[in-house]
């Protein structure tokens, strides 16, 4: 029995090799030129796969996603019916994206962007030395896996630290907000708002002008979700209108960012190419290779999303 793995992005080899060397009697096969005999796929391990080809398999047990977010699986309308959709969860992973929005909140705290422009304006001149970080408030929409691992290390260095999830949270020294009625509170004092919401019906364009504008004048953004989450034009107005200070984003509604996007050029906006946390196959394996044991032992695999939230 054999393991399917489709993604154009990510390296079969390198997969394979990580895979092997933990299960050597698994039987890794690639789509679409080596997929083998169909009814033999029990496993899929895909990023992105093409609509409907996951129907292909009636033997399928479960499907693991190459990332922790699963919206690319469930948009897929023909996507095998019970069979479970597994997140990727992987300590590299989650360290990964911890660094990045720890490196961009610091960015903004320390006045790094205003000392970029002096620097472009050829100007030597101390700024003002920032409030303490105690007086910075970092808030987190999405308090899971990463924005929880985000929320402890922010506190860690001294932030004031806010989450909004669908459900209440208890994470020590985070003020937890929920739900729709928590959503304006618990913006409306921010200085850095990340976004950390995997992608569903419910969050799609949760980033608009109306929530824009529930943040205090001068607020950061840190998109590292999923482009979706965010409407672009409404970003921009309130960059241009000086409401928003700047904005880093990593992920975007098309990707690759067409090169005439605004987004390029714009003097408060960092671009990166959707790799605030890559997936590390010789990390990522143990947890692929541990669902796989798991399976093969009767037993359910963990970090099942749930259909019906889509997450
Ligand atoms: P989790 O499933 O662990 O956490 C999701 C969080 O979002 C939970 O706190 C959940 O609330 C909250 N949430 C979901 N729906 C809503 C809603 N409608 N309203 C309010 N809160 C909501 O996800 P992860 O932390 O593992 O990953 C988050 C996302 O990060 C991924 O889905 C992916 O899109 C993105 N990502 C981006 C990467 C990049 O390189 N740019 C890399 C990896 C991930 P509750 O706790 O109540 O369930
Ligand atoms: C993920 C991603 O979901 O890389 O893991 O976007």
């Amino acid at each position: 029995m054999a393991l399917l793995f489709s993604s154009k992005g990510d390296d079969p080899a390198r997969w394979r090799a990580q895979l092997k060397a933990r299960l050597p009697d698994l039987d890794f096969r690639v789509w679409p030129d080596d997929v083998g005999d169909p009814l033999e796929i029990e496993y899929a391990l895909a990023w992105r796969p093409k609509p409907g080809a996951l129907r292909a398999y009636p033997n399928l047990k479960a499907i693991f996603s190459l990332g922790a977010g699963v919206d690319h699986l469930f948009r897929d309308a023909d996507l095998p019916a019970g069979v479970p959709v597994v997140r990727l969860v992987d300590k590299a992973l989650t360290r990964n994206m911890t660094e990045y929005v720890v490196h961009w909140v610091l960015h903004y705290h320390r006045s790094f962007q205003a000392y970029a422009e002096l620097q472009r304006r050829g100007e030597w001149r101390a700024l003002p030395v920032p409030d303490p970080p105690e007086r910075k408030r970092v808030g987190i929409m999405g308090l899971g896996v990463l924005g929880g691992d985000v929320a402890r290390a922010l506190l860690g260095l001294g932030f004031t630290v806010a989450g909004w999830s669908r459900t209440p949270k208890q994470i020590d020294g985070v003020e937890s907000f929920a739900g729709d009625a928590g959503l304006v509170p618990f913006l409306s004092r921010l200085h850095n708002l990340v976004c950390l919401l995997p992608l569903t019906p419910e969050t799609e364009g949760i980033i608009n002008r109306r929530t824009l504008s529930a943040l205090p004048a001068g607020a950061f953004v840190i998109n590292v979700a999923r482009g979706g989450h965010l409407v672009e034009e409404d970003l921009l107005a309130a960059l241009d209108a000086g409401h928003l200070a700047g904005a880093t984003l990593d992920v975007f509604r098309t990707e690759p960012l067409p090169e005439d996007h605004p987004f390029w050029h714009h003097p408060r906006v960092v671009v990166t190419p959707h790799v605030a946390s890559q997936t590390d196959p010789r990390s990522a394996a143990d947890e692929v290779a541990a669902n796989i044991r798991r399976l093969r032992a009767g037993e359910p695999p963990i970090n099942i999303a749930d259909p019906a939230q889509g997450y």
